[in-house]
């Protein structure tokens, strides 16, 4: 193993805003907001406060497969919010989500608006609401929600584990590196052999599961996050790339995926989403304002 830098820890912690790393600026052991700014409220009962993350994808990707399903009252308004910039430590976003991440959501269709955070409660809410992607066989419900559930304990492994140390991280540390890795390998043979005798993480059905773990599990095996399929070794877990490419296809989750999103190609981008029609304007606006 590579050798290490000596470090010994003090007898109490200090914060150290010298860290380095991609989210050093941001990152902060406390909590509460930094500034006052009131969020922007647009004109659909649905306000999400978001960025086109793999946990941000999560919404828009089951918002836009209601609206396929023809679930007019799930019409939304997806409002940037970007983390480099601080957005989430504003007063007005903390308090819809006191943990100061994305995605957070206001529901302003109940009789006093209703504020949802954490990505999978995002998800069970918007299920239950709508009452779509989620079984409603008891069983099959709990099968649901156990990989729902499995997917937000786990994800944490991959990206903050494995996606900081091999791709964020100021240093390569060989042994952080070795043991995030071992664990996202892990978890993929999870989904492999699940996925090699189910069509989709709960049987035949689509569901809220697929929906939260597609996002960063099958943006792993098909090259999408951290340049990482190779190293991890993608071929590796063919089921896995199969359910990826099939969810992939889908019309609905090829624009959630997109919404608030503000890296990767141009046509790929749709900053913030207050109308259907703005997935139509999005390439040619983008590509004019590229070229100004
Ligand atoms: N468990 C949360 C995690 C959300 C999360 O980690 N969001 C990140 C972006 S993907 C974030 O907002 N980070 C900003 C920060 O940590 O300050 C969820 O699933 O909603």
């Amino acid at each position: 193993m590579s050798s290490q830098t000596d470090y010994t820890p003090p007898k109490v912690w200090q914060w150290n805003t010298e860290s380095g790393g991609t989210w050093a600026s941001t990152n902060r052991p406390i909590a509460g907001p930094t500034h006052d700014k009131v969020l922007p409220v647009g004109k659909h009962p649905l306000q999400l406060y978001s960025l086109g993350t793999p946990n941000g994808q999560k919404v828009t990707i089951l918002l836009e497969e209601l609206l396929a399903i023809g679930e007019a009252g799930a019409e939304y308004d997806a409002h940037l919010i970007k983390i480099s910039d601080g957005d989430q430590f504003s007063s007005g976003f903390v308090a819809v989500n006191p943990n100061s991440k994305i995605p957070a959501l206001m529901d302003h269709s109940t009789p006093t608006p209703t504020r949802v955070f954490e990505s999978g409660s995002i998800l069970l809410y918007l299920a239950e609401k709508f009452g779509h992607f989620i079984p409603t066989e008891h069983s099959a419900r709990t099968e649901c929600l156990s990989w729902l559930f499995w997917q937000m304990g786990s994800a944490p492994y991959l990206g903050g584990g494995f996606g900081h140390f091999y791709s964020y991280a100021p240093i390569k540390i060989e042994y952080c590196i070795d043991r995030f890795t071992m664990e996202v390998k892990r978890q993929l043979d999870v989904l492999n052999r699940h996925l090699e005798t189910h069509s989709f993480m709960v049987g035949d059905q689509y569901t809220i599961a697929d929906i939260a773990i597609w996002p960063w599990y099958g943006a792993v095996v098909q090259n999408n996050a951290y340049n990482a399929a190779e190293f991890i070794d993608a071929p590796a877990y063919p089921h896995v790339i199969r359910w990826a490419e099939q969810i992939a296809e889908r019309p609905a989750l090829k624009r959630g995926r997109i919404v608030n999103r503000i890296s990767g190609d141009l046509a790929d981008q749709l900053h913030e989403r207050h109308d259907a029609d703005d997935f139509e304007h999005r390439t040619q606006d983008k590509i004019a304002a590229a070229s100004d």
